[in-house]
């Protein structure tokens, strides 16, 4: 008897071909691809990828502007056994250069316009093949994928082979790629899917990027089983959204949305009385954030917390009057300032606030409603977490306890009921509109100009973003000028670059010689209020 196909794309494709002549991608007010269209796009891309040497296991590299041929690629990835790899396509050549050294692809998919000086470092890392894709989904892949039969069979795969590496930064080091299983992928598709309540009736309305979990696996895997609509946003543009809004009934997105829409003034009530939810993550949404919201449109948005390493972990509850206490009563509003409970299937429990140092003797303590234990390490376990980081034994040991659970770096409490509650992180990270900003990659740049003795970065609260990334500087003799800086920082990603600096005579440091980060945030609050 043969085991069953493991690989999580058999399940979107069922649903998918049940869904059959339904619009499943609609691209501006007209241009819709059915389901059925998308999944014979899936198959060629999957001949394609297979004539070009793609074996079960091996690694697609696709760094691409967002666009249908973009997620049929994504889809014949999987469907043919193949490892998929989505970069953010404002990396550099030179941070490009490393993920492709570390993941070791195939096959390499880019944008024509950066071919020329993508090519060099692919031939580099051994990939055999590289393809174009462009913005408009047009290139030498989707080329192919025309010609390509579609008759092809899914390849055979076991919920713990990999479907996916994101890479995520390292408070140290490099980036290490998050190894995502197609079991972990399904898990979590089929939980939030019937979470939030999706149906074939559902419009989502998707202006998020698809080389991140949430644009990419929550926001499609959760549409695509349910068979809906999904309105394809390039990017965010509020003018194009808020039209949206009138035919969509989800919305998922990064607190930033959220701000961007209540900054329009035109952006009223009316506007989003056709939609049934909107969700936030990847960010913190703020109260005010929240409530403002929920006064302009009567919308409480519904927060949920994850990270590419787990996919999505906890979620505030869709239903406000059915989420009972343990004793009945009713607490299911969803709530700012919580993420919500745990999917379920997913064990959260909040470390001891000092564990690892001496003073601790005291074991984790597991999250039971009802008990509120002090804010620690969010440490989590369950069928959506990761299974290490790609060619990484040591720091996959690192981010394990030993009993299994997985050591987000959070910090978090968790409340009476059992609701999760952020209210730091352990590890140094800033989040700007919803991508991930590590301080050590920046300070590393500049304390390698001459002039900079050492340098520290921290993240200062953003109208807009959140978080901004702010830089300041130590000067050894002559400060660099500001060209020499700009230049030193442009092997960064654009995102990534400070948006102020500041000198001073010296960090803050505490009796350990640490640099005091929390200083410099009190000091520079207000760098970005002006
Ligand atoms: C763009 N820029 C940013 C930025 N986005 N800088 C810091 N942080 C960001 N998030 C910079 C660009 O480099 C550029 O710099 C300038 O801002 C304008 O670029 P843009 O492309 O026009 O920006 P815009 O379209 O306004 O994009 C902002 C945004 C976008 C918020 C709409 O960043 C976005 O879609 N964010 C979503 C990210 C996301 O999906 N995260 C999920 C991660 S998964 P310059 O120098 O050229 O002017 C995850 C797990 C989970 O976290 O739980 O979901």
């Amino acid at each position: 008897m043969t085991a069953p196909n493991g690989n999580f794309y058999v399940l979107l494709r069922a649903r998918g071909l049940r869904a059959g002549e339904a619009p499943c991608l609609t691209v501006g007010a007209w241009e819709s691809l059915s389901y059925r269209a998308l999944h014979a796009m899936a198959a060629q891309m999957a001949d394609v990828l297979a004539s070009a040497g793609l074996r079960p296991g091996d690694r697609v590299v696709a760094q691409v502007e967002k666009s249908v041929a973009n997620v049929a690629l994504y889809l014949g990835a999987l469907f043919a056994g193949g490892v998929y790899v989505p970069l953010n396509t404002g990396y550099t050549a030179e941070e490009t250069a490393y993920f492709l050294g570390d993941a070791a692809p195939a096959v390499f998919v880019c944008d024509p316009g950066r071919l020329a000086e993508l090519s060099p470092h692919a031939r580099q890392a051994g990939v055999g093949t590289v393809f174009t894709l462009d913005r408009e989904g047009g290139g030498e892949l989707i080329d192919a994928a025309r010609r390509a039969p579609c008759d092809t069979v899914v390849a055979q795969r076991g919920e713990d082979d990999l479907a996916a590496i994101l890479y995520t930064s390292g408070t140290t080091g490099r980036s290490k790629g998050a190894m995502l299983t197609h079991g972990n992928l399904a898990s979590n598709a089929v939980a939030l899917n019937r979470l939030w309540g999706f149906s074939s009736d559902d419009v989502l309305l998707h202006a998020l990027p698809v080389f991140h979990i949430h644009g990419l696996f929550v926001a499609l895997h959760v549409a695509m089983l349910s068979g809906c609509e999904i309105l394809f946003h390039k990017s965010f543009d509020t003018g194009a959204v808020r039209e949206s809004l009138a035919r969509a009934t989800v919305m998922m997105g990064v607190p930033t949305f959220y701000a961007r829409l209540l900054a329009r003034d035109d952006f009223r009530r009316e506007d989003a009385a056709h939609m049934r939810l909107f969700i936030s993550g990847s960010a913190p949404l703020t109260q005010e954030t929240f409530n403002a919201f929920e006064a302009r449109t009567g919308h409480r948005i519904l927060e949920r917390y994850g990270m590419s390493e787990a996919g999505m972990i906890a979620s505030n509850p869709l239903d406000e009057e059915q989420q009972g206490t343990q004793d009945g009563a009713s607490n299911g509003a969803r709530r700012a300032g919580t993420v919500g409970f745990p999917l379920p299937g997913v064990s959260v429990r909040i470390a001891p606030p000092d564990e690892g140092s001496a003073a601790s003797a005291q074991a984790p303590t597991d999250a039971a409603p009802g008990a509120t234990p002090p804010p620690g390490e969010v440490e989590i376990k369950g069928p959506n977490v990761f299974k290490g980081y790609w060619r990484n034994p040591e720091k996959t040991a690192e981010a394990f306890t030993p009993d299994g659970y997985f050591r987000t770096g959070d910090i978090g409490m968790l409340d009476g009921d059992g609701r999760l509650c952020l209210v730091g992180r352990a590890k140094d990270l800033i989040i700007a509109g919803g991508y991930n900003i590590y301080p050590k990659e920046i300070e590393q740049v500049l304390d390698a100009l001459p002039g900079v003795a050492e340098s520290a970065v921290v993240g200062a609260p953003h109208p807009d973003l959140g978080e901004g990334a702010i830089a300041v500087l130590v000067a050894a003799g002559d400060p660099p000028t500001d060209d020499e800086i700009a230049a030193a920082l442009s092997r960064l990603a654009r995102f990534k670059r400070p948006r102020r600096l500041y000198y001073v005579d010296a960090l803050p440091r505490n009796a350990m010689g640490k640099v005091q980060k929390h200083l410099l945030r009190a000091t520079y609050r207000e760098a970005f209020s002006a």
